[in-house]
């Protein structure tokens, strides 16, 4: 039988879910949806014919709901993914878990209290194929790593993007996939502000460039600019005593016209991890199908919201920032 999916919040990665949903993944159906805007859930209920719900916790009280997606606005991740730990269902929650690592932190508490992982956070750039062979080259040894160096560029930000965003919302993805792809933990950030690009609003600090130090003392630099103009531009390359490792650029095709063969950028996420997005909700099927979570944990949002926390505060003061995360409950070792 299929397992009964709920999602609250039908923006564009919610409505992105629910068609993948019901497209690509086997083994779920969306039985309701909720979103602030009515008509919005109303039309995707529809699209894919599951319930409209009244509210979030009806969705998540819905008896054929067995598992939750959360992708409503951050701000509200922690509440509602507290909500499914209280009603034992598992919950893929968007990124980030909580605007705040001690609202994270609670989410891990209430885990750990409910026993079993039930919480997966949506860092998907952990199941995109370049990434994961990018990990395997680390992995099978490049020496000992000493500097990673990583780009983020989307051609533009909604008008609602500010400053602390760029670390909250895009740098927590190369957190959690420097902290997954080197096995190692952020110690200290310190945030790195050139002059603004012209063509941003006036007051937004974008670009922004944002070094990590390590545990194990390598350094990790990203040059994070969300009004880029060209296209969405991710871009990793690890650095190490031995061998050097690239995420190679996926293969989006090129033209070739009047004497020259021009490469095609992706436009934005959606279409440069189509395949990772496939891939998380896929494994996060197969794991709520058996009443648990896998992939990237609640403790692992803890951690990108702390380290995204240290940045914000470095980014106000133009200090450098160190971390220290709290002791890692058994459940997540
Ligand atoms: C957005 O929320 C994402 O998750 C994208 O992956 C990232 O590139 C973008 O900067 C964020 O705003």
């Amino acid at each position: 039988v299929e397992l009964g999916v709920g999602v609250i919040g039908t923006g564009n990665i919610g409505t992105d879910h629910v068609q993948r949903l019901s497209g690509q993944i086997s083994g779920a159906a969306v039985r309701a949806v909720f979103d602030v805007d009515a008509q919005r859930a109303g039309a995707v209920a529809r699209s894919v014919g599951a319930v409209a719900a009244a509210s979030a916790q009806d969705v998540i009280d819905d008896s054929s709901v067995e598992a939750v997606i959360v992708a409503a606005p951050g701000p509200v991740h922690a509440e509602l993914t507290l909500a499914c730990i209280a009603a034992g269902k598992p919950v893929l929650c968007e990124k980030p878990l909580a605007p705040t690592a001690q609202q994270s932190r609670q989410v891990v508490s209430a885990e750990v209290a409910h026993g079993s992982r039930l919480v997966q956070v949506g860092f998907m750039r952990r199941y995109d194929e370049g990434y994961r062979l990018l990990k395997q080259s680390v992995d099978a040894g490049i020496g000992e790593v000493l500097l990673a160096h990583c780009v983020h560029r989307n051609a533009s930000a909604p008008a609602t993007f500010t400053s602390e965003m760029l670390l909250t919302d895009s740098v927590i993805h190369e957190i959690d996939t420097m902290r997954w792809l080197l096995g190692d933990e952020l110690t200290a950030a310190t945030v790195l502000v050139p002059k603004s690009s012209p063509v941003v609003p006036a007051g937004l600090r974008d670009p922004q460039l944002v070094l990590f130090e390590t545990a194990r003392g390598a350094i990790v630099d990203v040059e994070m600019f969300v009004n880029c103009q060209y296209g969405y531009d991710v871009r990793c390359e690890v650095v190490g005593s031995q061998a050097t490792a690239a995420l190679e650029l996926p293969v989006t095709g090129w033209v070739a016209r009047s004497g020259a063969r021009r490469y095609v950028v992706a436009a934005d996420w959606l279409v440069r991890f189509a395949g990772a997005y496939r891939e998380e909700l896929q494994g996060w099927v197969n794991a709520a199908r058996s009443g648990t979570a896998a992939g990237p944990s609640a403790w692992d949002g803890y951690a990108a919201t702390a380290v995204a926390e240290a940045c914000v505060r470095s980014l106000a003061s133009g200090r450098r920032m160190e971390i220290a995360l709290d002791e890692q409950p058994a459940l997540y070792r």
